[in-house]
């Protein structure tokens, strides 16, 4: 029987911060998990370095059923972001060892493919709306079928989700960058720089827009019902959703299709939203709900319900979680759509073996495990630098209170 050896943290900033954790077997076989929490990954990095390596010494690599289940109810306490990436982390690096020893790619192991290809929407944004419609023609140039559409409100100093430089990276700043933000002017503006994306591009592609957590219930009815004749594919955190209840409000106001979960990590977390079919997409990804084991599970619950699958995949989800959130799309037979950024050249060079984009699908790879590798000379010179998510204030100073 092989034993698990080795238990490595890897912590990079390639153009953002990134913490890995690296698995090797008493045979040599390695796995790769992605464990970056945005803003937080040196609690993760803890969590794994100081309360995980100590337990998975010696255990069987095989056993992943086992482990996820000794790690999350050995814990005691249940959920948080912190330990569900943490285990999310332990559990991919043994779906890669499996698929490594087994000689097949992970899909393989999860029951093999459901469809050709993973459809990704990707983001366009822009300060302007000019040049949002310009990012939007960019896109659709280039192969994309599904597009998420921002655009800076006009005198708000922070408009989440827009990129500023040549890469959308909310994340900035070494302290939180503390952004003005005005739900009137928002609600306001967004919908006419939508209607304007349809006018100028038609229908012939998926739009989807983030609202990013930034409404209360009754003002996300409201937004939804103002874009329905766009058609939009989904709007997104339309609000919190830690009161899952919140939901059945804005869905008795509106069909516009709504999305939610990226900051989510349990089936705890979404069972209502699923089970009393309040959302129509589930974002919960492997990396920050408890991986594949973890995942599958939601994705399963929520294909009784007719709910499907829409996961998050921003610059802060590392290519490992890429590659494993693919071989999982490429099975779920309630797979909806996977968002895709990308990530800098120099992340590439850290990770490599990233799954391939074409005609705005990804496709995993055929590599046995996961496919990805991980370069330790390139990572070392890249050192982990604090970068902070922004903080909104209402235009009264106070924190805002959604
Ligand atoms: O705010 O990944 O849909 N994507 C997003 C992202 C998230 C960041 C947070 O770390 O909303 O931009
Ligand atoms: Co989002």
């Amino acid at each position: 029987m092989a034993t698990i050896e080795r238990v490595e943290v890897l912590v990079t900033s390639p153009g953002r911060n990134f913490v890995t954790l690296r698995i090797t077997t008493s045979d040599g076989v390695t796995g790769l998990g992605d464990a970056t929490l945005n803003g937080r990954e040196l609690a993760v990095a803890s969590y794994l370095e100081d309360h995980l390596a100590p337990l998975l010494a010696g255990r069987d690599p095989d056993w992943i059923e086992d482990t996820w289940q000794y790690l999350y109810k050995g814990a005691y306490w249940r959920r948080g972001p912190v330990t569900m990436t943490a285990i999310a982390a332990v559990d991919v690096a043994l779906w890669d060892i499996k698929g490594k020893v087994a000689g097949m790619p992970v899909y393989q192991l999860l029951g093999g493919r459901s469809r050709d290809g993973v459809l990704v929407y990707c983001h366009a944004s822009g300060t302007d709306v000019e040049s949002l419609l310009d990012d939007v023609a960019a896109y659709r140039e280039r192969g994309f079928q599904a597009i998420r559409a921002q655009a800076a409100v006009p005198g708000l100093s922070g408009s989440y989700g827009v990129r500023t430089g040549s890469l959308y990276e909310p994340a900035a700043t070494a302290l939180p960058d503390e952004q003005a933000w005005s739900t009137e002017a928002y609600l306001d503006f967004a919908p006419g720089y939508l209607a304007e994306v349809r006018e100028r591009f038609g229908f012939g592609f998926h739009l989807l827009h983030d609202v990013h957590h930034r409404l209360t219930p009754i003002e996300a009815a409201r937004f939804g019902r103002s874009v329905e004749e766009l058609r939009l594919f989904w709007m997104e955190d339309p609000t919190p959703a830690e009161n899952q209840e919140a939901f059945r409000l804005i869905r008795q106001h509106t069909t516009t299709p709504i999305a939610t979960g990226e900051v989510l990590n349990s089936i705890w977390d979404v069972k209502e939203l699923i089970t009393e079919q309040l959302i129509d997409y589930v974002r919960t990804t492997v990396v920050h709900a408890g991986g594949i084991t973890h995942l599958r599970r939601i994705f399963d619950l929520a294909a009784l319900y007719q709910v499907r699958t829409g996961s998050h995949g921003a610059t802060d989800l590392s290519p490992v979680t890429t590659a494993a959130a693919v071989h999982v799309d490429i099975t779920v037979p309630n797979f909806g759509i996977q968002e895709h950024m990308g990530h800098t050249a120099e992340t590439y060079e850290v990770f490599r073996g990233s799954p391939r984009l074409e005609n705005g699908m990804l496709h995993p790879s055929d590599a046995p495990g996961l496919g990805v590798e991980y370069d330790d000379e390139v990572a070392a010179r890249f050192p982990y630098q604090a970068r902070y998510l922004p903080v909104a204030r209402r235009l009264d100073g106070s924190v805002h209170d959604w």
